[in-house]
């Protein structure tokens, strides 16, 4: 752990990681350098969005309608130009572009696959709230040639790596290769992430629960009663405390540090809810998941869902895994809950 002399850098960490797996190449961690480097870039512009001038809507509305601000662009392009000219790459898709951007015609194709939500929570930009970016890293599954469509429509049990950045009180990176959850603070003073979260285990039953709650009369009547249990208790289940800042990354970050469930279910304007299986639920879903959390769409489990579409939305149910079940439990009509 970290003393005045000795502290554990993200680099050193991922290395000691590489280290279990002898069959390694690099390609791996260098491509998590990589998200690094991005991530110090973004925070650096995120920190100074104040001042400068790339506060405010651009004009342009990314595919999935929302109305994309100069900071997503900026940290759209960021994502890609710090993953797209190393070789560890063959196609990246974004949450801001319509279809999978593969690698430059000039540059040999890697052998992974990134997906990206590049600024994560855009609504809170301009008031300075908690933002945050989310990686997805898949093995390319075709041959030759640059990357396809293909190579990014995988279940979330595919998944090589995930995490997010979190541009909060401090900028945090949190992620997992599928052993174990671990959190690294960003230093600003050596501008490295440095390791302060090792083993994050999401509490078993949470204290919050979390969810927009001004979407009641959209709900159906079972997720009415589901979000009503959290809220007053059902018998051993004990009432919540209410948490929503309408930044996923941020309300997934504190869930999983301090217990506590997240929904974002469907309702009467969309049947699979706002969230992106690809950008969003799969990769929160591996980072809560190896925390010791569960994650589902109220059915399935999210890992195991099979994407059809780049963009496509499901309902999200995430967070400590006790709450999870009940959720998930009463959701699929298993049993009442309340
Ligand atoms: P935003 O629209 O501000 O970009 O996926 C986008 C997202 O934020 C999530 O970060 C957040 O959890 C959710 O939408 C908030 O949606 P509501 O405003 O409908 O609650």
């Amino acid at each position: 752990m970290t003393t005045p002399t000795s502290v554990t850098t993200i680099e050193r960490f991922i290395l000691e990681q590489e280290r279990l797996h002898p069959e390694a190449t690099g390609d791996l961690s260098n491509l998590l350098y990589d998200i690094c480097l991005a991530a110090k870039i973004i925070s650096r512009n995120v920190r100074r969005a104040g001042l400068t001038d790339i506060l405010g809507g651009s004009t342009t509305v990314n595919v999935s309608g929302d109305l994309q601000q100069k900071l997503d662009l900026i940290a759209n392009e960021t994502v890609r130009n710090s993953l797209q000219f190393t070789g560890r790459v063959c196609v990246l898709a974004s949450e801001e572009d319509d279809e999978p951007v593969p690698v430059p015609a000039n540059v040999p194709p890697g052998k992974y696959v990134v997906l990206y939500d590049p600024l994560d929570g855009s609504s809170n930009i301009d008031v300075n709230v908690s933002i945050g970016t989310i990686f997805a890293i898949h093995r390319r599954v075709t041959t030759g040639g640059p990357g396809k469509l293909a190579d990014c429509l995988q279940a979330g049990t595919k998944l090589v790596a995930a995490g997010y950045i979190l541009y909060g009180s401090s900028t945090m990176l949190v992620y997992t290769t599928g052993n174990g959850t671990h959190g690294f603070t960003l230093d600003p003073t050596i501008g490295e992430f440095l390791l302060s979260h090792p083993h994050i285990r999401i509490p078993e039953v949470g204290k919050y629960y979390s969810v927009n709650e001004s979407n009641w009369n959209k709900w159906s009547p079972t997720t009415q009663r589901v979000v009503a249990a959290f809220k007053n208790g059902d018998g051993p289940l004990k009432s919540k405390n209410a948490r929503y800042i309408g930044s996923l990354v941020a309300d997934i970050h504190r869930n999983l540090i301090s217990g506590g469930i997240f929904l974002y279910p469907g309702d009467t304007r969309s049947a699979q809810g706002k969230l992106r299986l690809l950008y969003e639920g799969a990769p929160l879903a591996f980072v809560v998941e190896q925390a010791g959390g569960a994650a589902t769409d109220g059915r399935r489990r999210i890992m195991d869902i099979a994407p059809a579409d780049l963009h496509q939305r499901t309902p999200l149910v995430i967070g400590s895994r006790s709450d999870v079940e009940f959720a998930t439990r009463a959701m699929s009509g298993e049993v009442g809950a309340a």
